[in-house]
């Protein structure tokens, strides 16, 4: 237990009235004496507490003398790597906000986004200029100062190694995520000093048992809440080592890293198991250092629970977290699993499933599942009318659909909405179809979800054409490519289907549940 920091038997945290949360993540392990010890490892380089409590130092004081200041945002596009801690704990240890972006965004994205949060700096990796830049230069003169990571880290070499902390409320906003919805832009979640202690504590050490001797690795990128507490925040908490790799996250790329550290915990996500799955069938291995892995971000099927654990000899534990809530609410446990289900409620956390009235449903039912807890986002930058609608007199609409079963499992029955989920992340059915609509052929287009061989949900497309046309296999080819080059890679639909028109209601809106049918 962090002194100073309180969690009562109910998993309620007292924290001091006045402190920041740099300190307990990042500089309390001095004096506990873990300066010389490894806080992060990569393929080209470690750093110690002391080094990381150095840089974050500089970091912050490099972003005061460019003349941020407390409550300003920094806007970051940044990879997995050391300086990714630095940007984040150096503006937080200032009182500025961090905004860690999903690096896989185009410029549109990109241009929205530095508009919406008004932030006063963007850095970014140099891999990402290229949609970057354009989105800057579309702002013109409202486009905040911006320079790459490398230019950053020059800036820190200047900037002197000690600071004070900016002292802050636990309720003062500390940091944002970008979280997408079915329609409409990004939406700033804004996530307060005290969320990352809640999520560390009672996931990180009271559900997963994360140790100082864990050696943490994340597939799942650190831009996202899932992979920013995974590898960041949990072992930031107990001072453990984690593993940051740039790469994108391939088979080959993930088993080498698990064997290079000894990763001891593993976080991925259920498209990237499937992956892994299919290339241990051609070369069977096992991963001796491992103790367990976890999977989040969408359904993981309970046939690949079981082909892992076949295997590897590990279990993969599921839980169902969010952007919204920072880290996973229901999850499985070491000691209390169920394949095929997200769990059971995180201690500390509470669950309710509720029907179209807003009355909990009978036990087996099916309805909307709200939660409630200390981590969850106190509200969207500049959207009052989603704050109101998601959260509700101290709870959070998931807007997902699930049912518990007779021991009080949670079973993933999909969205409430028409959002998907590919490969963990987020993908908007409107998006998809907007950018089809753009090719000169296509008349209307609807994108719904289409479960692939492993049970996993990939975007499909169906499209109603302006005229009749010959060459479909040539024109399926070019719409995919058109996807790809426009929109996130990951978005591109994997199936399209021509009809002759799309199911509407009576306002014309496109009906996609039909399609699904
Ligand atoms: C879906 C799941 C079934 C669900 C996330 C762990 O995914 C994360 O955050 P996002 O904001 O998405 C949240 C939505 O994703 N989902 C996530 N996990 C599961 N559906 N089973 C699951 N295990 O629709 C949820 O509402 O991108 C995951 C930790 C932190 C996170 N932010």
């Amino acid at each position: 237990m962090v002194q100073g920091i309180d969690f009562s038997p109910d998993h309620k945290v007292r924290l001091p009235t006045r402190f920041n949360v740099a300190v307990p993540f990042i500089d309390r392990h001095l004096g506990e004496g873990r300066g010389a010890k490894a806080a992060i490892r990569t393929a080209h380089e470690t750093v110690t507490y002391a080094e990381l409590a150095e840089r974050v130092n500089r970091s912050g004081n490099a972003l005061l003398a460019m003349g941020l200041r407390p409550r300003d945002r920094l806007l970051m596009v940044v990879k997995d790597c050391p300086a990714f801690f630095y940007l984040f704990w150096g503006a937080i240890k200032a009182g500025i906000v961090p905004v860690p972006l999903n690096t896989l965004l185009r410029t549109p994205d990109y241009s929205y986004i530095i508009d919406d949060s008004g932030c006063g700096l963007v850095v970014h990796s140099s891999e990402f200029a290229n949609e970057v830049a354009p989105a800057l230069a579309q702002l013109e003169d409202k486009a905040p100062r911006a320079l790459t990571v490398d230019a950053f880290l020059a800036e820190m070499a200047r900037a002197a190694p000690a600071a004070e902390p900016h002292l802050a409320d636990p309720a003062d906003d500390c940091f944002w995520l970008y979280s997408s919805g079915s329609t409409g832009r990004p939406k700033g979640a804004v996530h307060a000093q005290r969320d990352m202690v809640v999520t560390s504590e009672l996931y990180g050490v009271r559900v997963l048992g994360v140790t100082e001797d864990d050696i943490c690795y994340s597939a799942a990128k650190l831009f996202f809440a899932y992979g920013l507490g995974n590898a960041m925040t949990f072992p930031l908490w107990v001072g453990a080592t984690a593993v940051l790799d740039e790469r994108r996250p391939t088979p080959d790329a993930t088993f080498e890293t698990i064997e290079a550290f000894e990763s001891t915990i593993f976080y991925g996500v259920p498209t990237l198991y499937a992956a892994q799955l299919a290339a241990l069938d051609a070369r069977p291995r096992r991963f001796p250092s491992l103790r367990a892995c976890v999977s989040a971000g969408e359904a993981l099927p309970a046939e690949m629970f079981r082909r892992w654990k076949e295997k590897t000899g590990t279990v993969i534990l599921d839980g169902i977290g969010s952007t919204e809530a920072l880290h996973i609410f229901i999850g499985n446990r070491l000691d209390d699993f169920r394949p095929g289900t997200s769990g059971r409620p995180v201690p500390g956390y509470a669950a309710r499933i509720l029907d179209e009235a807003g009355k909990p449903v009978a036990k087996g039912e099916r309805g909307r599942l709200w939660i409630r807890a200390e981590s969850t986002a106190k509200y969207y930058w500049n959207k009052p009318d989603k704050t109101a609608e998601t959260m509700v007199e101290g709870w959070l609409d998931t807007g997902d659909t699930y049912r518990q079963d007779e021991d009080g499992y949670f079973i993933y029955e999909g969205r409430s909405d028409d959002m998907l989920k590919v490969g963990g992340i987020w993908c908007s059915p409107v998006e998809i179809e907007n950018c089809l609509i753009g090719h000169p052929a296509v008349l209307e287009a609807a994108v719904i979800g289409h479960a692939d061989a492993d049970s996993l949900i990939k975007p499909k497309a169906v499209v109603v054409l302006k005229q009749a046309a010959d060459a479909r296999a040539a024109l399926t080819d070019e719409l995919m490519a058109l996807c790809k080059k426009t929109l996130a890679p990951y978005k591109y639909p994997r199936w399209i289907e021509y009809v002759p028109e799309l199911p509407k209601t009576a306002t014309g809106k496109i009906q996609r549940y039909k399609l699904r049918a």
